[in-house]
């Protein structure tokens, strides 16, 4: 007989939500476990390195089918698991109840997105609105953010940490004396563990996120020297190819999200340590056919669509705004990010109500000889426009497979499932 748990994790690996009284025991338990936990984890090898979800279930799950599920494999995740993807919820909740069903198997720690201020900005807090009705489990999951562990030491020879270094911050021993529960700092160490990024610069420099440092090759030697440590794994930054290597190799950013936010075109990494430390790399794609949401879009605007046709000028001019939409977004988002460190304020958010005001309503203004209906194991049917913008029946979200092809040439040998598209159905077949 499978546990309460079990089925909890079953469910939670189809994508499907947990009752809200489910989540309050699961966040209960899964403190329980991590309140034990070192601020600096100890981690024995073998172990595969994980770094940023942002929500990106299903390729989550892409990462589960490279790298072996759990508890078969040991994994350590390098924090991001929440924001800008559609299913922050799923996937934070698929990783707590994995902890706490096999707390040795697998090690979650913090990142900068793991905090009240910044998930408010980013999508997770409107996700858990949207899909509990309340910010109970909103509220519930930050309690579970404080109590994550900072970083995490894998045979005392390999640091893991979201962001990076700290000037503050000499010895690893350093870490241990910091009072990690509580809601992440606007600087001082535990800030910058969480912020921090390397770069091609001699000693410490200012963070363009407004939180952190920037640290240069001399910095990561000498705490490698001091700490007696072969590599720093980090995740928090974007690396097109899935991992970038920097530093003469004593540190690396692992990458685990492919198409970032669903358009960014890059590929996603783990990295695999062996019993001996040797290092491989599994570069893999975004879940094949899959619904790439742009978390920005709020789906619930989408369900005017349905019997809703504009008048032909008005579907021009909208239609003509789409694409000014989604050319702008990725650069506004990334400015937005760029100048956020901190918080955001209200910037992102009224960009977002703009976005998904006018990127919706342009939609159905498409011709309907160019539709075609993408399908995923029944969940998820969306509407293909010009193959390159999708938007959702039965309220799942909006699309983007531009990247789709580019991604598909670089990874001709890799085997992945066929999108099953029929053509030229029209719209009305979908209304
Ligand atoms: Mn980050």
């Amino acid at each position: 007989m499978p546990s309460d748990l079990d089925r909890q994790i079953y469910k939670l690996l189809r994508c499907e939500l947990i009752t809200e009284e489910e989540v309050k025991r699961l966040c209960i338990k899964a403190r329980e476990i991590l309140i034990e936990e070192a601020n600096v984890q100890h981690v024995d090898s073998p172990v595969t390195i994980c770094g940023d979800i942002h929500g990106q279930f299903w390729d989550m799950m892409e990462l589960f089918k490279v790298g072996g599920y759990c508890p078969d494999t040991n994994y350590l995740f390098m924090g991001d698991f929440v924001d800008r993807g559609f299913y922050s919820v799923e996937t934070f909740l698929l990783l707590l109840a994995l902890k706490v069903r096999y707390p040795e198997r697998i090690t979650l720690i913090r990142g900068n997105h793991e905090s009240r201020q910044i998930t408010q900005v980013y999508g997770f807090y409107d996700e858990c609105q949207r899909k509990y009705g309340s910010s109970n489990v909103w509220r519930w999951c930050c309690e579970v953010f404080d109590y994550l562990a900072l970083g995490a030491i894998v045979d005392g020879r390999v640091f893991c940490v979201h962001g990076g270094l700290s000037p503050n911050l000499r010895e690893i021993n350093q870490i241990r004396s910091i009072d990690r529960k509580q809601e992440v700092p606007h600087d001082g160490p535990m800030c910058d563990l969480l912020w921090s990024d390397p770069d091609d610069i001699t000693g410490w420099g200012l963070s363009p996120r407004g939180a952190g440092f920037l640290f240069g090759s001399d910095i990561t030697q000498a705490f490698c020297h001091e700490n007696a440590l072969d590599l720093i794994a980090r995740a928090h930054q974007l690396a097109m190819e899935g991992f970038k290597l920097m530093h003469e190799r004593r540190i690396v950013t692992v990458w685990s999200a492919p198409n970032y936010c669903y358009r960014c075109g890059n590929v996603a990494s783990i990295l695999e340590l062996d019993e001996w430390l040797g290092q491989e790399y599994k570069v893999f794609a975004c879940a094949p056919s899959d619904v790439r949401i742009a978390s920005f879009y709020d789906t619930n605007t989408v369900l005017w669509l349905s019997g809703t046709l504009l008048s032909p000028v008005l579907s021009f001019i909208q239609f003509s705004f789409i694409y000014l939409v989604y050319y702008l977004d990725p650069w506004m988002n990334l400015r937005a990010e760029q100048s956020a460190g901190k918080g955001a304020g209200l910037f992102i958010p009224i960009w977002n109500s703009i976005t998904a005001t006018f990127f919706v309503r342009a939609i159905p203004t498409a011709p309907a000889g160019e539709l075609d209906i993408l399908r995923r194991n029944d969940s998820s049917d969306c509407i293909l426009v010009n193959d390159n913008i999708a938007i959702p029946v039965k309220n799942t979200p909006i699309v983007c497979m531009e990247q789709r092809d580019s991604l598909d040439h670089i990874f001709a040998g890799v085997e992945r499932d066929e999108c099953h598209c029929s053509t030229n159905i029209i719209i009305s077949a979908v209304c």
